[in-house]
């Protein structure tokens, strides 16, 4: 296949808390197997993470670390390119755009909105409203095809769909429809403590979450802690036993084993012998990842000429898109 056969692969992730095994397996895991037969971008989506408030000095440094983060994950910077989101300018005028073409009822539908302006009630601003056109401008800018996410996002992209027919009925053909890829497994992990919500990186309560990060000894305890169920026996129930099937449901997708062989060995086994074994297993899949990442977030020029190289490459697709754009709705073209 040709570079330039190859469908186009966009997604994002929001510089906000601490990456997690929740984005590893709903997201990151899957842009990795993905990359190589896709021309792939992955943002760090900065101007999403202005939504909720950020200590400037702490999101600048944020930026930097995700992208080791990326890489130390698996994203190989000579297949993909990596994008800060701010670094390329054409994102927010699209966003602009396309928000001419969104309707309030809409975002009124978001479940992402409702949740997160109840957690942030001190601070429901209005981009935090409009943060789904954002995000479909950041995937339809680059024309991409594939767009691998996990559960929460599904509602968003289609949105992004919707928005992409809708220009395209209304100007002629502009954008490519994206199709969401979100996994059969691992698309919502749920938090240690409270099974009933999402693990989410930017969880105040650190016990909720596993960060790729987290020294061995924190990834046991925060397993060996977490919220199990009544009873005994080891069965994947998810209705009844929630935390139980979380924590298999982790296992299934960090060692690729089925969920019903799992339930099998642990037959006559303890809550205790699971949770012991899963600490083993992420701290297994985790270490490489924090060894690379640990020799990578030292070597800042190697980090800026990937940044530099993505911005550049992105830029000259997004032009492109934001010409075609502009024209189609009736700004006159710059003198030349
Ligand atoms: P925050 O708590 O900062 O809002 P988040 O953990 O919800 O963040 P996002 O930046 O919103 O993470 O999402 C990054 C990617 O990870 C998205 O594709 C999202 O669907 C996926 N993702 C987030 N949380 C989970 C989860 N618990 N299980 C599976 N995938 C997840
Ligand atoms: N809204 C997403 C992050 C995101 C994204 C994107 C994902 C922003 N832009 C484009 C895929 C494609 C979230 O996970 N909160």
């Amino acid at each position: 296949m040709t570079e330039t056969s190859k469908p186009v692969l966009l997604s994002g992730i929001q510089p906000s808390g601490h990456l997690c095994i929740g984005n590893y397996v709903g997201a990151l895991k899957n842009w990795v197997t993905l990359q190589s037969s896709h021309k792939s971008i992955f943002l760090v989506v900065d101007l999403h993470a202005l939504t909720v408030k950020q200590v400037p000095s702490e999101l600048r440094n944020r930026c930097l670390s995700f992208l080791a983060q990326y890489i130390a994950c698996g994203i190989d910077p000579e297949q993909s390119l990596m994008v800060i989101q701010s670094h390329v300018s054409q994102h927010a005028e699209l966003s602009w755009v396309l928000s001419s073409l969104t309707y309030m009822g809409e975002l009124n539908r978001m479940t992402q909105f409702k949740e997160k302006s109840t957690r942030h009630n001190e601070n429901i601003n209005a981009a935090l409203f409009s943060y789904p056109i954002l995000m479909a401008a950041d995937i339809l800018l680059y024309q991409a095809d594939l767009v691998p996410v996990g559960a929460d996002q599904k509602q968003h992209l289609e949105l992004a769909r919707d928005i992409a027919q809708r220009f395209n009925h209304n100007y002629s053909e502009t954008f490519t429809v994206p199709q969401p890829y979100i996994p059969k497994q691992g698309a919502r992990i749920m938090s240690l403590q409270d099974p009933a919500s999402k693990m989410s990186k930017s969880d105040k309560n650190l016990n909720n979450l596993i960060s790729i990060l987290d020294p061995p000894d924190v990834i046991r305890k925060k397993i060996k802690r977490a919220v199990t169920d009544s009873g005994k026996e080891i069965i994947y129930q998810p209705e009844d036993k929630p935390g139980l099937a979380n924590l298999l449901v982790l296992f299934s997708v960090l060692t690729n084993k089925k969920i019903q062989n799992i339930v099998a060995d642990y037959q006559g086994k303890m809550y205790s012998h699971l949770k012991e074994d899963l600490g083993e297993i992420a701290v297994e899949v985790l270490a490489p990842i924090q060894d690379e990442y640990s020799k990578i977030i030292k070597d800042k020029k190697y980090l800026n000429g990937i940044l530099k190289n993505g911005a550049e490459q992105a830029s000259y697709i997004a032009r492109k898109t934001m010409s075609k754009v502009y024209r189609k709705v009736g700004l006159v073209p710059y003198p030349r």
